[in-house]
């Protein structure tokens, strides 16, 4: 008898679960693609399903998952730079190695063929840091920009709690250039980074008044100032919607429309661009610097799901393509599937972009849930 209800219990409560869980239709997609991405798991010879790290939506986390996250992060921020100090005297700590390596590489990995395969490897090799120099046993989380497009300021990612990544900047009268100015502007001054310093740029400030000049033309100066934000909902309700996502995956036919559609920041503002300036401020908005604002790995793991997603939909034909040059300005030419990432000191091991295609092979051995 006890035994009985005790199964209807636990029945119950496994539906209550199901109906709470979130779904939306860019889940849907990608549960149209989980058996091409299982097929190409069993192919792989270096990930295997019990060892598969799953990524998860910031707001799907339990509060002491969040805080693990945070506390690896906060972590990052308080080791060491292993840099080259005279070369870059404004990397004080690990965390800032990150941002270098991206200032660094700016001009040859955006509105390239390595744009996707890049940041994929960036923010992996981030993950793999927070979890082996930070005893972190969690996963990047992502921020599922339609599920917050409304209201992101509310959103459990920004709303200033301890279980957040901070909220947004302290309401100052300022001129944001790629919205119309928010309820921000200033320095961030709830949750866990309210007291983080960002040491390297700007190079590129999207925001007035502007940030102090760097020391250095290059921007690897030491130039300690407060991280902040401009958030709003102009651009996450335009742009960002869970329809726009569903949109970019399903009218995306090949890798070129896909990514530039996505890095679009013309008229209609692609989610990359969306996303960095929904966060907007300094460094968020910066278009070298964005990764010292530490929502940046929250956006690119998204950015990176909705790439691993539209190549579910034809995995195949959708793995070894990319598109595009070797630098912004054109020069360089035409990159190939055999052109080789390299974050230096951020990982170990270079790989050519052809390895970094799958989530389940060369490096990698994760998936999103
Ligand atoms: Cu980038």
């Amino acid at each position: 008898m006890l035994g009985n209800l005790k199964t209807a219990m636990l029945g119950l409560s496994l539906l209550l679960f199901a109906a709470i869980a979130y779904g939306d239709a860019v889940s849907s997609l990608w549960d149209q693609g989980k058996a091409a991405l299982d097929a190409q798991l069993l192919k792989s010879t270096t990930c295997t399903k019990d060892k598969l790290l799953v990524r998860r939506e910031w707001g799907d986390l339990s509060a002491a998952d969040r805080k693990a996250y945070i506390k690896a992060v906060l972590c990052v921020t308080s080791r060491p730079s292993t840099l080259d100090q005279t070369k870059y005297p404004g990397a004080k700590t690990r965390y800032d190695d990150f941002v270098a390596v991206h200032i660094n590489q700016t001009m040859t990995i955006h509105g390239t063929g390595n744009f996707l395969s890049w940041h994929r490897y960036y923010t992996w090799a981030y993950e793999q840091v927070l979890r082996n120099e930070c005893g972190y046993n969690g996963t990047q989380p992502y921020w599922d920009w339609g599920r917050w497009a409304a209201n992101p300021e509310t959103s459990p990612i920004f709303d200033g709690t301890d279980t957040s990544m901070s909220g947004n900047g302290e309401k100052i009268t300022h001129q944001s250039f790629m919205a119309p100015a928010g309820n921000g502007g200033g320095c961030i001054t709830s949750g866990p980074f309210k007291n983080m310093t960002v040491n390297l740029g700007p190079i590129s400030p999207a925001i007035s008044p502007a940030p102090p000049t760097n020391p250095q033309r290059d921007g690897f100066g030491y130039n300690p100032r407060c991280l902040r934000r401009d958030i709003s909902n102009y651009l996450s309700s335009r742009y960002t919607r869970t329809e726009d996502i569903v949109n970019l995956i399903k009218n995306s036919k090949d890798i070129a429309s896909f990514q530039n559609t996505m890095q679009a920041a013309g008229v209609a503002m692609g989610v990359h661009a969306s996303g960095h300036f929904t966060i907007a401020g300094d460094p968020a908005g910066d278009f070298f610097v964005s990764p010292g604002d530490p929502a940046f790995y929250l956006h690119h793991a998204m950015i990176d799901r909705t790439w691993t997603i539209w190549q579910a939909q034809d995995l195949q034909k959708r793995l070894q393509v990319i598109s595009g040059g070797r630098s912004m300005m054109g020069a360089g030419g035409v990159a190939a599937l055999t052109d080789e990432v390299n974050l230096y000191s951020l990982a170990d091991k270079k790989w050519k972009i052809s390895e970094l295609v799958s989530i389940t092979d060369g490096p990698f051995c994760y998936t999103y849930a």
